[in-house]
This record gives structure tokens, sequence and C-alpha cells, in this order.
């Protein structure tokens, strides 16, 4: 009986420490603060990275110290999952868990050195969905300059094979998964993205914005071959508990 309760004792500790008390991070940059200058200023970056992104890690590891039995789903699960959290943290984790999740990509997103066009598949789909590259960026900021308040702009697409490339936007922090898409590109449209460098011309930050877009990120997000929401969340639990 000792022996059995010893091994028990084993297993919970391991799987507490591979599993368990998992904490959110904030990523670092992959560039200085200043590599976007000058469509990004490094001011902005400071504030958006170090500060906004900064306290939604925070405030979403905050709300989880009560919770251990939500601290083995990643970011993206639980913002996918609302549904199953208890009622009284449920509008904060969808605010910070979202945050940090579409923050994390955003930065992704982006790169400092002279960015091409898209290419390949990626290229091939904007030019059969919009018309053409110019077109796709004219609509995308268009969407992005008219979306009211706070929100990201997407280019996305469905699950199935030969769905067609669509421009959403997000409220707050909501995320294309929610609604069942996948997120190719974004733009964050908040104030803080930009109001430092542009002040309320939101749509010159948009249109500037392109030549700082990572397209070979975007081309790895539009070839994503996970065939459903659930497959990605598991790939992304994995990746979370350090198990990929
Ligand atoms: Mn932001």
């Amino acid at each position: 009986m000792d022996d059995l309760i010893h091994q028990a004792l084993q297993t919970v500790t391991k799987l507490c420490s591979e599993y368990g008390l998992k904490k959110h991070h904030l990523p670092p940059l992959k560039y200085d603060y200043a590599a976007l200058e000058p469509y990004i200023d490094s001011r902005t970056m400071i504030l958006h990275h170090d500060i906004h992104h900064a306290t939604y890690v925070k405030k979403l590891n905050e709300i989880l110290l009560e919770y251990p039995e939500l601290q083995i789903y990643s970011a993206l699960w639980l913002l996918c999952n609302l549904d199953k959290l208890p009622e009284s943290i449920k509008a904060d984790v969808q605010k910070f868990a979202g945050g940090h999740v579409n923050h994390s990509l955003f930065w992704n997103a982006l790169k400092p050195f002279r960015v091409s066009d898209p290419k390949g598949e990626l290229r091939d789909a904007i030019n059969r969905d919009f018309g053409s590259l110019v077109a796709f960026k004219k609509s995308f900021e268009e969407e992005g300059a008219k979306h009211f308040g706070s929100g990201w702009v997407w280019l996305v697409k469905g699950f199935e094979p030969d769905s067609k490339l669509q421009i959403i936007t997000t409220k707050g922090h909501d995320h294309p998964l929610m609604q069942n898409l996948v997120p190719i590109l974004l733009n964050d449209v908040w104030e803080h993205a930009y109001y430092l460098q542009y002040e309320s011309r939101r749509h010159d930050y948009l249109k500037a914005w392109w030549s700082v877009v990572d397209w070979d990120q975007a081309n790895l997000c539009y070839k994503n071959s996970a065939s459903s929401v659930n497959e990605i969340l598991a790939a992304n639990n994995k990746q979370f508990l350090g198990l990929s």
C-alpha cells in the first residue's frame, strides 16, 4: 500500500512539474524597438510591447492563480473555450488571453528589413479572391480604418481546402478561431498601436504598415494544414506545455 501511495505521489509530482502551474510569458521581440522605424516608432513599440502586452500577460497569470486546473491550457485554448470557464473570469480571460494571443502573433507578423510581396500559393489566392495585391491592400486598409473603436483587422481563411480568403475585423482582442476562421495576417487598430506617431490618422498608419509586414510569416500561416479548430488548439497546448 505504501508503495502504491509513493508511486501515486511521484506521478502527481511529475504531472505537476510537467503540466501544472505553467505561466504565460511575454515573448521577446525578434528585433530592436527602433527596427521598424520610420513606419512604427520605437516609443510606440516600447509602450506597446513592454507595457500593453506585458500587462495582458500579467493579468492573465493573476486570474489563473486561483484556477490551477486552467493552468495547463494555452491562452489560445482559453480564448476559444470561454464557455468552459467560470462565469466570474470569462470576460477578463477574453480580454487578457486575447490580448496576449493577438500581440504574440502581431510581433511575428512584422519584420524590419525590406519586405517583398507575398509569394506562391498565398499570392495566387490573393489574386484569385481580391483581384490583385493592390486591391487586397486597399480593402484591408479600408476595413481597418472604418472599424469602430478598438480591435484588429485580419486576413483569414476557412478550414475547407478551397475556402476563399476574407478580410474581417474583430472587437477588443477577439480572434478569428473563435468564429472558425484561420488567421493569416493581422494588424492592430487599437489607438495604442499608432496614436503616438500618427495621432488620429489611422489610415496613414495602415498604409505605412505594409512596409514592415513579414509575408513569409503570412505564407506559413496560409499553409497551415490543420483541419479544425480543435487540431490547432491541441497543437497549441502541446507547445505551451513544452511537449512539442
Ligand atoms: Mn495592441
